[in-house]
């Protein structure tokens, strides 16, 4: 009898009358008989040591938690597959590149940068997007973020970058935010930030998705081909369903919202069968362009622009499967930016370096010795054979008996040897000079490539990074600090310094010096907006329908047929989650109840309400939330002609409703509306509505 309770009242649930027999064991194996009571010397007494079986339980629980990540502690990883195009081959002997269509299995886990393990998914930040490939010459690691470039030249300066953004060590506050002072004190005085302000500062540090994101090995990396010559390379990932971003009074509604919204729509996606794709692409230069380049290749706070050198595709990503277990997989995945094959070698990147110690390091200290690599989803998928032995927690014993050592002499059960062909070499790249602690001067101009990047924007764009400036300062208490980061913009750009200025109520300040004076003949580079061009599909997207008794079966019907043809998905919003009915009876499959479903969580919103729910639900707060945060965030609207009352008691009058509104009575409506929402944003609507 399932849930059968004894004379206290607690549920027994036993082999023989539930689940699939499966008999409760502790950690040695050995059977549970009763999984609810501590083992006592009769009712109401003491509870006695002696129970190996209850101290077990919570010697085990009192362990779970390993130390989080130091920087990077939130994430979200899924599994996958890597193609190659084989367009490398001549590139580069690694042999995940050798042939067209090679596949090889990749682990990626995206992340936020400053938060800890359980902050929320929008904070404005970084994203880390670092991808484990299982090649047959072992692990490859290339461990990225969703930003090209970084905050700083040096791996030096990474403990007070971290330190300076993440918590006050005072308060313990502000969470997975870089808007306090610790933060713009230690960039206003670090001018090699700025580059990457602008990226932080600009909707790329808000995305919509990880799906929807680009991803950037950021340093510069070598190819080694069969010969063993060098060609530089840079890496990017190329989000096939297109780059989108969120605006940022969304991002803080949709903390609040739902605090996983990322990592849930990745394992939402994924789980449905619509399996996100990445193209990896590469931007391969030699000595001649990187001599003539100007700035130098081996700064991590430049970006070498796709319009010099044209990123070209060589193989695909996709990620077709969720973990089935979070903290064995995500959480104990151990990326190392040293982990490379032969092909793939590391330049001499100043960050690249440090990074290449920090990560093998850090992993000692969160995995608890040095057999992480046993750990399954750290293990390469190809023999691992060396005379490493021993340490904590060694899983996999060694595979030949008595040799621990090389040279030896036990013949053929000796173990493994050296590879002098097939194995890995470091390209002999000269190195000599005087041992100094110098930055070079070909990294001293700061501004340059930030000025670039902000030219580059579009109108749109440029306003929410200014808007983002704006915000983050106001929240930082001293007028020197704010002071000194405006002095900073005056040399990426005047304008934008007075905006932000302006924002926080201070006088424009004399520019801050420069050590070289900032460019003005660099080309702004279109491919730095993520929102000049539209989406080719709304595909993978959402369009929240707020629906209630009586809406129009017929328009549903149309809504669904052009949202399939495009591949976005629908979710219905209603005053009830059960028994809500269209106008021809049918009970509607509801998704979210109106006061759980905020517009925030859609890309897009129609309406779909009768004149008699419209009058009911314009007096409810959350349902005039709904349409008004619509329109706010920019958002397509369509809506039923009934539906305008909401709208009107919203405060979104007739004079608002712009060309972003779309009315829905036809088949053809709705697929105009769907296709109209391949812009992403109806963008005009926010010069008449203030965002901040
Ligand atoms: Fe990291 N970084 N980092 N970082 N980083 C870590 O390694 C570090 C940098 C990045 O999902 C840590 O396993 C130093 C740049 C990602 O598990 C740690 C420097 C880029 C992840 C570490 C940098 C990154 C990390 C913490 C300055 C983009 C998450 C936990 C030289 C190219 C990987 C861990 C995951 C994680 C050190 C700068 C990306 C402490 C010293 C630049 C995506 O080792």
């Amino acid at each position: 009898m399932e849930g059968a309770a004894t004379s206290g009242g607690e549920t027994h649930q036993t082999v023989s009358d539930s689940g699939d027999g499966t008999a409760l064991t502790t950690q040695q194996g050995v059977p549970i008989a009763d999984d609810q009571n501590w083992l006592t010397a009769g009712p109401r007494s003491p509870q006695l040591l002696e129970d190996h079986i209850a101290r077990e339980k919570i010697f085990h629980f009192d362990h779970e938690r390993i130390p989080e990540r130091v920087v990077h502690a939130r994430g979200y990883g899924a599994k996958g597959v890597f193609e190659s195009y084989a367009a490398a081959a001549e590139l580069t002997q690694a042999k995940l590149f050798s042939e067209a269509g090679k596949q090889t299995e990749v682990f990626v886990r995206f992340s936020t940068v400053a938060g800890n393990k359980g902050s929320a998914d929008l904070a404005r930040d970084v994203r880390g997007f670092a991808v484990k490939f299982y090649t047959e010459a072992g692990n490859w690691d290339l461990v990225g973020n969703n930003i090209p470039v970084f905050f700083i030249q040096d791996a030096m300066k990474f403990p007070d970058l971290i330190h300076a953004a993440k918590p006050e060590p005072h308060t313990g506050f502000p969470q997975a935010q870089t808007a306090h002072d610790n933060f713009w004190d230690f960039v206003s005085l670090m001018p090699e930030s700025t580059h990457m302000l602008m990226w932080i500062m600009s909707d790329r540090t808000i995305p919509r998705s990880f799906r929807f994101m680009e991803g950037f090995g950021v340093h510069t990396f070598r190819l080694i081909d069969t010969a063993g010559d060098s060609k530089y390379v840079k890496f990017h990932w190329k989000p096939l369903a297109g780059v989108q971003s969120v605006v940022w009074n969304e991002a803080v509604k949709l903390n609040g919202a739902d605090p996983d919204f990322h990592r849930r729509d990745l394992y939402d996606a994924i789980d449905s069968g619509d399996f996100p794709q990445w193209e990896l692409g590469v931007q391969v230069f030699d000595d001649e362009f990187a001599d003539r380049f100007e700035f130098d290749v081996l700064d991590a706070t430049k970006i070498i622009p796709e319009e010099q050198i044209p990123v070209t595709p060589i193989g695909k990503m996709t990620l077709d499967a969720n973990v089935d277990n979070f903290f064995a997989e995500t959480e104990q995945v151990a990326f190392c930016t040293s982990n490379v094959v032969p092909g793939i070698d590391f330049t001499n990147d100043p960050l690249l370096q440090g990074r290449n110690f920090s990560y093998l390091d850090t992993q000692l200290k969160r995995l608890g010795g040095p057999n992480f690599t046993h750990i399954p989803v750290n293990a390469p998928r190809c023999p691992v054979m060396n005379f490493q032995q021993d340490g904590h927690m060694a899983t996999v014993p060694p595979a030949f008996g008595r040799a621990n050592y090389e040279p030896n002499s036990w013949g053929d059960q000796g173990g493994p040897r050296e590879d002098p062909d097939g194995g890995f070499r470091s390209f002999p790249a000269s190195a000599d000079g005087d041992k100094r602690r110098t930055r070079p001067e070909s990294f001293a101009d700061h501004y340059s490539q930030a000025k670039q990047f902000y030219d580059s924007q579009t109108a749109t764009e440029q306003t929410h990074i200014g808007d983002a400036f704006v915000f983050e300062l106001s929240k930082v208490d001293r007028l020197d600090i704010q002071q000194r980061m405006v002095a900073g913009l005056r040399n990426v750009d005047d304008d934008l310094a007075r905006t932000v200025a302006d924002g926080l109520g201070i006088d424009l300040p004399d520019a801050l010096g420069a050590a070289r004076p900032t460019r003005t003949d660099l080309e702004p580079s279109p491919a730095l907006s993520i929102i000049a061009e539209p989406l080719q599909s709304f595909a993978g997207r959402k369009i929240g329908v707020l629906v209630a008794d009586g809406s129009d079966a017929k328009v549903l019907g149309h809504l669904r047929a052009a949202a399939k043809k495009e591949g976005t998905k629908l979710a219905f919003v209603a005053p009830r989650v059960h028994g809500v009915t269209d106008s021809d009876g049918n009970e509607i499959d509801v998704d979210e109840k109106v006061d759980g479903g905020p517009s925030v969580l859609f890309d897009a919103v129609a309406v779909v309400l009768t004149e008699a729910a419209a009058a009911t639900l314009s007096r409810d707060a959350t349902a005039k939330d709904f349409v008004s945060d619509a329109h706010a965030h920019a958002k397509f609207v369509a809506h039923t002609a009934d539906a305008v009352a909401l709208f009107d008691a919203a405060g979104v009058t007739s004079d608002d409703r712009d060309d972003g509104y779309h009315a829905l009575a036809s088949k053809r409506s709705a697929a105009e509306f769907v296709e109209a929402c391949r812009s992403v944003r109806f963008w005009d609507r926010e010069a008449s509505v203030d965002q901040t």
